[in-house]
């Protein structure tokens, strides 16, 4: 009996998304009365939105702690470790970097901030990223376990490679020790699976919330930023990565960016890479076909060090700040600013608004008003949710690079449209 086809996870989230649309624009045609507020957008859909990221959140740690040991177990020689790090930092860099400057040449020639008579700004309570030279030092974990209960990513990355490799020397007992923890990721990529069933209402939650909770005549005033950032970040996903796709991988983009269709929708769907991680690391071995070997350490580090679509709103935010305030920046001023936002943004994780939260930090230190965010922090919802299923994408383009620079992207995997389908 031909088994009933199950709509794939993507379609499931896409009619989720749409529905969540209706149900909460209806909400907010209305007004968002008590009752709707009470019960739904503050109450069942708060309750299960919240509860679906946190599930994601749930699987990070033990995912990457377990993908990751495994992954640098199994590069046998740390040699090809070490250039296997090199290559992705730099390819993180490098579209980093592409990201900057297109934001920068956005702000400087369509000037977003001037004439805008936006809401009065109300100063943000804003954290400042910790410095670079605290990130790198804190890089290293007094320990291990409290850095996996904080859920700090870059401390847990380097403990996790350093264990793989010490399994690797480890002899017999390592191999032991190796084949747990490679039994323990497939039980956790189960576990991954289970929660991609709770996926639809959790996106359906916080659509809806969205929908019924942003205010359009904010967005309309700010229209010239906030189509900006969209502009540049659609530039940067179909223009710039399958660009490098093609050009350094010799891959077939548009094959990349389908398969990559859910894991997108996700990033969109909770606004935080971290959560986003264990769909993105899935898509990548499974749907992409990269080795476990590279994946689990690229995506991770990219989880946290790598935010291109961050960039860009920061670059763009930075010039529509300093125009609304009539403050001439000079390009250098302007590269200084975002160079320490990226900085500021390595030691952050992938979470809402955090783009947000380190660009207020970084302005008052270049004698930018931080209070000028308050201005796009209420419409900055939607353009994290989008800048968040950039960063991601960025993610998975370096994975993919530098897996087929090593020979460990399965090009069968990679042209077949229906491999790892099912995961979905
Ligand atoms: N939401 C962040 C992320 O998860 C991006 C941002 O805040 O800019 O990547």
């Amino acid at each position: 009996m031909s088994e009933k086809k199950k709509a794939s996870l993507t379609t499931r989230i896409l009619i989720a998304m749409i529905l969540g649309a209706i149900v909460g624009g209806i909400i907010g045609a209305m007004g968002n009365p008590d009752w709707a507020t009470i019960w739904l957008t503050e109450g069942i859909f708060r309750v299960v939105g919240q509860v679906f990221i946190s599930l994601l959140q749930m699987l990070v740690v033990p995912l990457v702690f377990v993908s990751l040991v495994c992954g640098s177990s199994a590069l046998s020689d740390p040699k090809v470790l070490g250039r296997v790090g090199g290559k992705t930092i730099a390819l993180y860099l490098l579209t980093t970097g592409i990201a900057v400057t297109l934001a920068l040449g956005a702000a400087l020639l369509f000037k977003p901030g001037v004439g805008v008579e936006a809401a009065a700004a109300t100063p943000a309570s804003i954290a400042a990223g910790s410095p670079f030279t605290q990130v790198l030092i804190d890089m290293v974990p007094k320990n291990p376990v409290a850095a996996m209960a904080q859920g700090q990513m870059l401390p847990i990355i380097l403990f996790s490679v350093l264990l793989g490799i010490a399994i690797t020397l480890s002899g017999a007992r390592g191999q032991r020790i190796g084949a747990w923890f490679n039994d323990m990721n497939e039980v956790i990529m189960k576990l991954v699976g289970l929660v991609m069933r709770f996926a639809p209402y959790g996106v359906f939650a916080l659509i809806a919330i969205l929908a019924a909770t942003s205010d359009f005549a904010e967005l309309k005033k700010l229209g010239k930023y906030v189509l900006l950032v969209f502009a540049v970040l659609f530039v940067h996903a179909l223009v710039v990565y399958p660009t490098l796709l093609v050009l350094v991988g010799r891959l077939n983009p548009w094959m990349f960016l389908y398969k990559m269709r859910a894991a997108m929708l996700f990033a969109f769907s909770t606004a935080s890479s971290n959560a986003t991680l264990p769909i993105t690391l899935e898509t990548v071995r499974k749907r992409l076909g990269v080795s476990n070997k590279v994946a689990s350490f690229t995506v991770p580090l990219g989880a946290t060090i790598n935010m291109d679509g961050t960039a860009i709103m920061q670059g763009i935010a930075t010039g529509f700040i300093a125009q609304f305030y009539g403050i001439e920046l000079g390009a250098g001023q302007f590269l200084m600013v975002v160079v320490m936002v990226i900085l500021a943004s390595i030691g952050t994780a992938g979470v809402p608004s955090v783009g947000l939260i380190v660009l207020a930090g970084v302005l008052s230190q270049v004698g930018l008003p931080a209070e000028g965010i308050a201005m796009i922090l209420g419409i900055d919802r939607v353009l994290d949710m989008t800048r968040t299923a950039v960063n991601i994408t960025g993610d998975a383009t370096v994975t993919t690079l530098v897996a087929k620079s090593e020979g460990e992207l399965d090009l069968d995997v990679f042209n077949d449209p229906e491999a790892g389908a099912d995961f979905e």
